[in-house]
């Protein structure tokens, strides 16, 4: 698709100022679309949706309620019994849920079938739909259509997606939180403050005569930049956490080859995931597990013991294990503490370019060791260290606490703490700041008010892509197509 600007309809950027900021082009939104909302296979019950203005006239025409009316002589939010039927033939008893317009989540009138959960069932009663006028919806195409019908902004509609997507209690509060208008209310904030400063700057550039204290002006923009600042720098403090609960914690294991890596990854998998043998070099690609520690989603990923390659295959599988390693945000450095070490100070791979990522832990702590007193110090003095056995299970809970540690698990306190999750918001609060930096610069320098203008204005457009109120097809087509079909 094209990159065309959405205007949302109740957009307010509504000040001469800004008018010439956007090109004005409306998108065609008018058919209704249909799919099945609940996931593919055999269920107690089926759900088929229906959105757009002639929703309700297309079910009504394959419909026949068990008392007289028809769904378009209904209220708003009732339920009403039934038939699903195809000419004369009885498809399924259903009941169907009706919301008008502006009260539906789409914003439009929306019908929701409920029926029983067989998938040939489903598909017949899709395909009828389909054969009286509606389309198939697009991925997210319900949850869009409530974007651009000014019912939630994009923050929200995003956070559909990662309510859904939640892999942890933790996440799905963030998310709730963020659908709650969370992000949006400060955002909005930051909006208007940006909207005051351009009508200001612009109207002293218009109009320079008018200007009566100009100092006294300075002390107030640069007031308002800071109260942006503050603003900023808040939703930004919780965005480590964020992203890690929106893309979770990779965390690899590695070390020697018969470490005990695969034990370790069983351990935490509390289930027999890795081949395990006592033969060194038997992992040879990597594995994956999820696994929820206090709320983070974690990966941990085991890999191909590091020594030199012997044969094509275990070359392979090094290399991969090496990748793994520079990609992690975490690296569990895996050392059998009964066998001595042959060198006198640690060796780690060049892949971990940052020690302040390592967690090294001493395994087969069930055997007598055979390190020096010497060398445990070194590693304390320079990782988080435990002792565990992959075998007994002892110093797996010291384990556990180590990488909650690392995962800030304390930066989020309150059910209603904005948490920013996706990189995009991120980075574009990032460039705020900047821009907003470049501001008060600017200002201290006395630099030309239009400059000063332009950063503003990118500002604005920043915090306005985050919302969807300055927003392109691109944009939105990228959003929407990771959402489900039928949400
Ligand atoms: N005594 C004892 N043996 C262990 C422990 N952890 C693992 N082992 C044994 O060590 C051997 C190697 O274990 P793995 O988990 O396969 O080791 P690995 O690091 O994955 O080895 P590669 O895949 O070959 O690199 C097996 O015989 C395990 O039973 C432990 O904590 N204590
Ligand atoms: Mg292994």
């Amino acid at each position: 698709m094209s990159s065309l600007l959405v205007i949302k309809p109740d957009n307010y950027y509504g000040t001469n100022v800004l008018s010439a900021l956007f090109e004005k082009i409306v998108i065609n939104y008018d058919d209704t679309i249909t799919a099945i909302a609940t996931p593919p296979g055999r269920g107690a019950i089926g759900i088929i949706r229906v959105s757009g203005s002639k929703a309700l006239a297309i079910t009504d025409s394959i419909f026949t309620p068990l008392r007289a009316k028809k769904l378009s002589e209904r209220k708003t939010h009732t339920l009403t019994f039934g038939k699903i039927k195809n000419a004369e033939m009885i498809i399924d008893e259903v009941l169907i849920g009706i919301m008008l317009g502006k009260s539906s989540f789409s914003g439009e009138d929306t019908v929701e079938i409920y029926c029983h959960g067989g998938s040939v069932l489903l598909q017949q009663i899709l395909n009828l739909i389909v054969n009286k006028g509606a389309r198939l919806a697009q991925p997210g195409e319900f949850t869009r259509r409530a974007f651009v019908n000014g019912k939630i902004d994009l923050t929200q509609a995003e956070a559909v997606a990662d309510l859904i997507n939640a892999p942890t209690e933790l996440a799905r509060r963030a998310a709730v939180s963020q659908l709650e208008g969370n992000l949006r209310k400060p955002l909005n904030e930051i909006r208007e403050i940006l909207i005051n400063i351009l009508a200001d700057l612009e109207a002293e550039i218009d109009f320079p005569d008018d200007i009566s204290d100009s100092s006294n002006k300075n002390q107030l923009l640069i007031s308002q930049l800071n109260k942006i600042k503050n603003k900023t720098n808040l939703l930004l403090k919780n965005a480590d956490t964020g992203r890690i609960l929106h893309d979770g914690f990779q965390i690899v294991i590695a070390g020697k080859p018969n470490a005990g890596k695969s034990s370790l990854l069983n351990i935490l998998a509390s289930e027999e995931r890795a081949l395990v043998t006592d033969i060194p070099g038997t992992t040879r690609d990597t594995l994956e597990v999820d696994v929820n520690i206090e709320g983070f989603p974690v990966r941990f990923i085991d890999t191909a013991g590091l020594r030199t390659a012997r044969g094509k295959v275990e070359k392979h599988g090094i290399a991969r294990a090496k990748h793994m390693i520079s990609a992690s945000d975490m690296v569990i450095w895996i050392s059998d503490i009964s066998k001595k070490t042959p060198t006198a100070k640690p060796v780690l791979p060049d892949e971990i370019n940052d020690n302040k990522k390592v967690i090294w832990v001493w395994n087969k702590c069930d055997l007598p060791a055979k390190q020096t007193k010497n060398f445990f110090q070194k590693i304390n003095e320079i990782f988080p260290s435990v002792k565990i056995s992959a075998i007994t299970g002892s110093g797996i809970n010291e384990l556990h606490n180590l990488i909650a540690e690392k995962l800030h698990k304390k930066k989020i306190l309150a059910d209603d703490d904005v948490v920013l999750m996706r990189v995009r918001h991120i980075n574009l609060l990032r460039k705020v700041l900047n821009l907003i930096n470049c501001s008060l610069k600017s200002l201290k320098s006395n630099t030309m008010s239009e400059l000063i203008v332009m950063d503003i204005r990118d500002s604005l457009n920043a915090v306005g892509e985050i919302t969807g109120d300055f927003s392109t097809e691109d944009l939105l087509d990228k959003i929407f197509s990771d959402f489900c079909i039928g949400k």
